[in-house]
Order: structure tokens, then sequence, then C-alpha cells
């Protein structure tokens, strides 16, 4: 090879050859962009620094974080929002463990994302004689991943990238896990070849069409309902197909419940909208359509009291409509009666059809009693919120500062919202309308807590849209660093954290007397505000709406990063917020 340290005193012929090869590094950076992926999440190490430094010299947006878990979390919800896979690239063993829990929480919520992890040599490693970062990483990542694979030479590279983009995206969505040993990288390959080698994926989700008989079955079981609902979930919010959902809910003028994340999808102030009414529509309805929605513990599994049953296994009577894209979706918990499988696109589009098809006439709307009822059950209610929210008590609590919220929010309808805590989400996600799809980002179908700071970043990436975060203060444990990562790329980020001094309260108290603090409870008063201060961000200390109010609307105005310190009421919120009954030690107090 040539003088690398002085390219001047290279050879003609040396600078020839080097221009007709090329290597792993740029294989893998030239497969990426060939299928249209230009940003990686990530965090620098061996073997992968000079990929970092490198993709960035080929124009891609490689944002380095903290910690590789909140690149991972960044890289899921950029997946979620683009449709194309989010990358996060680690390093080995153990920069590989901390984007695994990413990779996890990708598969869980069908969000398509990709792990590269560097790894090392598989011959050390799989003698295991002990090597720098020595771990089966394939083996460890596969029952995380919905596939996994290891590219061994440069020329694979390719079709690797290639299989990882198809099995994110197609079907139900998910994590994918990519092995590139350190070897890899370096491995050269003539450059003509290394280009023919690359695949550019051709519709990497295709669509997926529902059986007209399945159309029919669903579409009689729905014209049969006296008080049907349907539920919208955060699959039906990734498909992107927003027009037609709208004109199928309109069409139909049946109720809708959306999931958290599916917020937005049409306005929360709606008239069709039912969440304000959701303990009444859940038990009272007769036929229920799902459209990419589980019936997991997210709906109490289909049954149980929440569904009008008896005890907690108890059908409550619904008899369901399932639209989704994974044929064994269907029956995991209750009975589906009319299974819809196929892109949710393709099936709205095919019951519209069908429906304008044989009506002849327009569809026939639910009957008024279950209308009036929906609707007079949910204007109590909102009347009712109305009424805590004026109120403005001091110590500020939940709903005093979530009014602001929602009025900020209602003023920036394009702003994505990022939200995670107990109490901090229950309100928060009841609370405050969402009027545009996919704004709503949260904990999604973990219900974990660390999600926050990952996701402002990939929101604030994918969408170029202001970021606004409401966060429990325990929330936004795992997250502190990663304000220096927002502060760095000076994304326009306003984190907002409820500091309530604790882990659902401030209140708990040591029962033996000794010395040390409860385990849910944190220093008292703590200022958070500051430590976004360290990297050049704006800190605020809130103390009351007014200041809240202050502080968000002037972040929003100068798109600076922005923490602020809102003083919660420590003894407002419940334990675990609305799912006291999960926690078996709170039950057992019942
Ligand atoms: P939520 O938590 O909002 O209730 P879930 O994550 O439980 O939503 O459910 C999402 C469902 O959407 C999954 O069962 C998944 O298979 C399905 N899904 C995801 N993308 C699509 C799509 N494009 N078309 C059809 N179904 C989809
Ligand atoms: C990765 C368990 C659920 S909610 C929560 C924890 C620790 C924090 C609640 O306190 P916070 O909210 O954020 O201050 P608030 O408004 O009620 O005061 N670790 C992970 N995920 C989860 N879900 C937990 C722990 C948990």
């Amino acid at each position: 090879m040539g003088n690398v340290e002085n390219p001047v005193a290279s050879t003609s012929a040396e600078v020839q050859l080097r221009q007709e090869m090329t290597d792993g590094f740029q294989l893998v950076i030239d497969a990426l962009k060939l299928n249209g992926i230009d940003t990686i999440y990530g965090l620098p190490g061996i073997p992968i620094t000079d990929l970092t430094r490198r993709a960035q010299a080929a124009g891609m947006r490689m944002l380095s974080f903290r910690h590789e878990q909140n690149a991972g979390y960044a890289a899921s919800i950029a997946g979620f929002l683009t449709q194309k896979p989010g990358i996060c690239l680690t390093v080995s063993a153990p920069g590989f463990l901390n984007g695994l829990n990413a990779l996890a929480h990708a598969t869980t919520n069908c969000f398509p994302m990709i792990l590269i992890s560097g790894s090392s040599e598989r011959e050390i490693v799989d003698l295991q004689q002990g090597d720098y970062e020595e771990m089966d990483q394939l083996a460890i990542a596969k029952p995380l991943a919905k596939a996994a694979f290891r590219v061994l030479h440069a020329e694979d590279i390719g079709v690797g990238i290639a299989r990882a983009i198809r099995a994110a995206v197609s079907g139900r969505p998910g994590g994918v896990y990519l092995d590139f040993p350190a070897k890899l990288f370096a491995q050269s390959l003539d450059a003509e070849a290394g280009r023919k080698s690359l695949i550019k994926v051709v519709d990497p989700a295709p669509k997926q069409i529902p059986g007209a008989d399945a159309v029919k079955r669903a579409l009689d079981l729905l014209k049969s309902a006296k008080k049907p609902l349907i539920i919208l979930g955060k699959g039906a919010a990734y498909a992107q197909v927003d027009t037609e959902i709208k004109a199928l809910i309109e069409k139909t003028g049946i109720p809708y419940l959306p999931m958290s994340m599916a917020k937005g999808l049409l306005p929360d102030t709606h008239e069709l909208c039912a969440s304000a009414a959701r303990s009444f529509v859940l038990p009272g309805a007769d036929v229920v359509m799902l459209i990419g929605a589980r019936l997991n513990w997210l709906l109490s599994h289909g049954k149980g009291k929440t569904w009008g049953g008896k005890d907690h296994k108890d059908w409550g009577g619904q008899r369901f409509i399932q639209v989704d894209i994974s044929p064994q979706e269907a029956d995991s918990n209750v009975r589906i009666d009319a299974p819809l499988v196929g892109d949710i696109g393709s099936c709205v589009s095919a019951l519209l059809s069908e429906m304008g098809r044989n009506a002849g006439s327009s569809w026939p709307k639910p009957p008024a009693e279950w209308l009036n009822a929906v609707a007079e059950k949910k204007n109590g209610n909102v009347a009712k919120m109305a009424e805590t929210l004026a109120k403005n008590p001091t110590p500020m609590n939940f709903h005093s500062a979530l009014n602001v919220v929602r009025d900020i929010v209602k003023a920036n309808p394009d702003a994505m919202f990022v939200n995670e805590g107990a109490n901090a989400l229950d309100f928060t996600r009841s609370i405050v309308d969402m009027y545009k799809p996919r704004k709503r980002i949260d904990v999604g179908t973990w219900g974990i807590m660390g999600i926050g700071m990952g996701y402002c970043v990939a929101a604030a990436v994918a969408t170029r849209q202001q970021v606004i975060a409401i966060e429990g203060d325990s929330a936004f444990d795992r997250d502190h660093l990663q304000l220096e990562t927002i502060c760095r790329y000076n994304l326009p980020v306003c984190v907002v954290i409820f500091n309530n001094n604790g882990v659902y309260k401030g209140t708990d108290i040591n029962p033996t007397g000794g010395p040390d603090v409860a385990p849910t409870v944190f220093v008292k008063g703590a200022r958070y505000d500051k430590l976004i201060e360290a990297f050049g961000g704006v800190g605020v200390n809130a103390t009351t709406p007014a200041e809240l109010r202050k502080g968000m609307e002037e972040a929003i105005r100068s798109r600076k990063p922005t923490l602020i310190n809102a003083v919660i009421d420590e003894t407002a919120g419940t334990e675990s917020g609305r799912i006291t009954s999960l926690n078996p030690s709170a039950a057992k107090k019942k």
C-alpha cells in the first residue's frame, strides 16, 4: 500500500490501485445509502470507529450517543416514524448488549430497526480462547430479534444488508441483528465487484391483500352490531394510511378509541373519538374492530372486568374483527370472529370499497341510542376534567401543569410529543389531545422507562420538528447524559421533568427509621434544570403553571435545547399510575 500518512508521496499507480479497490467499511455505507438509509444512531469504538467516520464523510448523518441503549431507542422510533429500518451501530460485547435492549424493544413494538454490532474474531470466539470483548453475539441476539444474520465476507455485505432490511420492514415489522466481525471491515475487494454485490431492495414491504371472503365476513359482523367500536393501535399509525382510516371511521360513523401512539391519527377532538368514555365503551360494545392493535395487557387481554366480564378471565361477550398483518395474532387472547389479515392500507381500502359497492346508498350509521350514550358519557367526563384542570393549587400538581402542556400542544400541533413515566404518562395521555398522526411517541408495549431522550433525538432528526417531552423524574433516570447529545446537535427539544421527588411519589418513608430514604424516594428538590446548563442548554425552574408556560413558549420560540424542572406536589399521583392492579404488593393491600 502507498504512504497513507502522506498521500502526495504515493505513486500514480498506487493511487489508481486504491481508487479501484473498495473495502468492507465502504460496502456497508454504500449498501445502506443505496437503500435510502441516510442516518445512523450509535456509539463509536473498536471495531466500528472508522465506520462512523467514513459514514459521516460519505454524507450520512452519524449521530453519536453517550450510551448505546439510547441510540437503539432512537433507531427503533426512527423506524416507526419513517417506515425505514432505523440503524443502531455499536461496538462488540458490552456495546452490543447495551443496544440489545432496544432491539428487543423494537421487536416487541413491531418497529423496524437494524442493530449492527461489530464483533470479535470468529475463530477465537468460537474456540472460547478469550478474545477482546469475546461474545457469541449472534446466538444471544436471535431470541430477541425478528431475524439475525452474520456476514463474514465483504462480498456478502450487500446480501446481508438487503436481508436485514426486508426482515425489518416486511410483514409485521421488527428488530433485526446484523453481526459484522472486525475482520470484515478491512477486507478489500475490487470496486466493480463490490458495486455489483450490492442489492437495492425492491418493494421491501410488499402489500398483503386481504381475501374477499374475509372482508365480507368482517363487514357482515360490523353491520350486525348494535354497539360497535373501533380501536386504532400503533400499527394503524405506522401504516401511514391516515386518509383511508379517517374515511373508514367517518363512513361507518362508529365511535373509536385510539391506543396511546394512535392518538392524533384523527384529531383527539373528533366527535367520534371515545377516549373520554373508555371505561364505558369497552364493556358496552358488542362488536369491536381492532385495527393494528393487539389484545395484550394494554387492552386487558380482551376480557375481564374492563370488558364487562364478571371476573378477570371472564369473556365480556364482545365479538371481534381484527385487522392485522400477522395471521398468528388472531385468537391470541379471545376468539376473533372475523380476522382480516393483510396490510392496513389494503385492508381498509378493501373495506371501504366493499361498503360502497354493497350499500348502493350510504353505510348505515350505528343506532342513535349507542351514539348518544357514548356522547353523553364523554361530555360528562370532559366537563368534569375541565373543572379539575381549571384549578390552580399550590404546589402545582399533574393536572395544573398538564393544563399548560395541553394548551402548548394545541398551539403547536406539528410538534413531536414524547412521554414517559407512571402518573406523568397516564395523566398526560388522557389530558393532552393530539391533533396529527404519529406525533405522540411513548413507552409502548412494554411500558418501558428510559426511551425518552433517544426518542427526542430521533424525532428531531427524522421530522425536523420541535420536540416536547413530558418525563416523570424517575422515567428520566437513564437519560441524563443524552442531554449532552441533544445540546451537541443543537436539537429543538424541550424536556419537561415532572419532579415529584421520586418514583410515583416522593412521600414513602423507610419503615426502620434508618438513615436510608425509602427505595422510591429521590433527593428532595433536585434541580434537573442545572443538568442541561452543563452542556450549554437552557435550564428553567418552574414552580407555577405560569412559569411552566413561559418556559415552554420560550423554548419553542427559540428552538434551543431546554430542560424545565417542573416542581410537582410530591403527594400527587398513585403507585404505578393507572396500573396499580399489576403491582403485587399494592394488590395485596386492596
Ligand atoms: P397498540 O400498542 O397501539 O395497541 P400493538 O403494538 O399492540 O398496538 O399492535 C400493533 C399491531 O399492528 C401488531 O399486531 C402488528 O402486527 C400490526 N401491524 C403493524 N404494521 C402493520 C401494517 N402495516 N399493516 C397491518 N398490521 C400492522
Ligand atoms: C426500564 C418500572 C414504571 S413507571 C416508573 C418505573 C420505575 C417510574 C415512575 O416514576 P416517575 O413518574 O417517572 O417519576 P410519576 O409521574 O409517577 O412520578 N425500569 C424500566 N421500565 C419500567 N417500566 C420500570 C423500571 C417503572
